[in-house]
């Protein structure tokens, strides 16, 4: 199951995204409930009435995407943030997000924009859903468009991290999605990573190109005892 990592500054792994990893980003305003439907998926519980994210969130979630074992990230983070600009570490090597806003309050509709057009400065490609949270307010507001997928082609879902609607079938879909877009990269600069970590599994795992041979132009191996030496 899941293991939760609390960090106010740098999560597990210095955040470095695992091998058969994905790092998936959520984005939105402050009390929209987006560490709520993380825990909601996670742990199919559901306590209201916490504090705010302190800082950063790191989630991590193991599963199968088409029979292959996957190392999900999920970044979650104080929508508050936005106010004095989000650190660019948490976009860095994201693979999907999930943009969330609250049907109770127009406001965090409105300011959905925003955190698109920030989340494209950063990561011009990468896919995106549209969570529209808090349905079970008052389940009327499921009849009403929202434009702003469309208007972006988003995947749109109507979701309740306190009954949980849909919670599932969102989160799956960001999964696919991320791991999807791992495989296939439409960013140039992704492109370069992906070919680079082959490179690295090929030749070993922490070194450069340079390191990765060794003076007789042997493959160094692929060793990892989990201890790093500086040259
Ligand atoms: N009725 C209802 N309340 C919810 C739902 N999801 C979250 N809440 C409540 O909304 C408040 C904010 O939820 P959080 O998950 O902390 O929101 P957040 O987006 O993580 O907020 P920040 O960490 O400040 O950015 C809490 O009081 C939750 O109990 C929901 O689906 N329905
Ligand atoms: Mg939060």
């Amino acid at each position: 199951m899941a293991n939760h990592t609390n960090s106010s500054s740098v999560p597990e792994g210095d955040g470095k995204i695992a091998e058969n990893g994905v790092k998936i980003i959520c984005l939105g305003d402050s009390a929209v409930g987006k560490s709520k439907l993380v825990e909601r998926f996670l742990m199919d519980g559901y306590q209201p009435q916490q504090l705010s994210t302190f800082a950063l969130t790191l989630f991590r979630y193991e599963t199968k995407v088409d029979g292959k074992e996957i190392v999900v990230d999920f970044w979650d983070t104080a929508g508050q943030e936005r106010f004095s600009s989000m650190h660019p570490s948490y976009y860095h090597q994201a693979h999907a997000c999930i943009l969330v806003f609250d049907v109770t309050r127009k406001v965090t509709y409105k300011n959905l924009s925003q955190w698109y057009k920030e989340l494209r400065e950063y990561r011009p490609e990468i896919p995106c859903v549209v969570a529209a949270n808090k349905i079970d307010v008052d389940y009327k507001i499921t009849q009403k468009n929202f434009n702003f997928s469309k208007k972006h082609d988003l995947p749109f879902f109507f979701v309740s991290a306190a009954d949980g609607a849909n919670v599932v079938k969102m989160f799956r879909e960001a999964i696919k999605q991320a791991v999807s877009y791992k495989e296939n990269p439409t960013d140039f600069t992704d492109e370069i990573m992906k070919e680079l970590e082959e490179m690295d599994l090929k030749l070993s795992p922490d070194s450069g190109l340079e390191s990765a041979t060794n003076s007789e132009g042997k493959e160094n191996g692929n060793v990892n005892d989990g201890a790093t030496t500086s040259s």
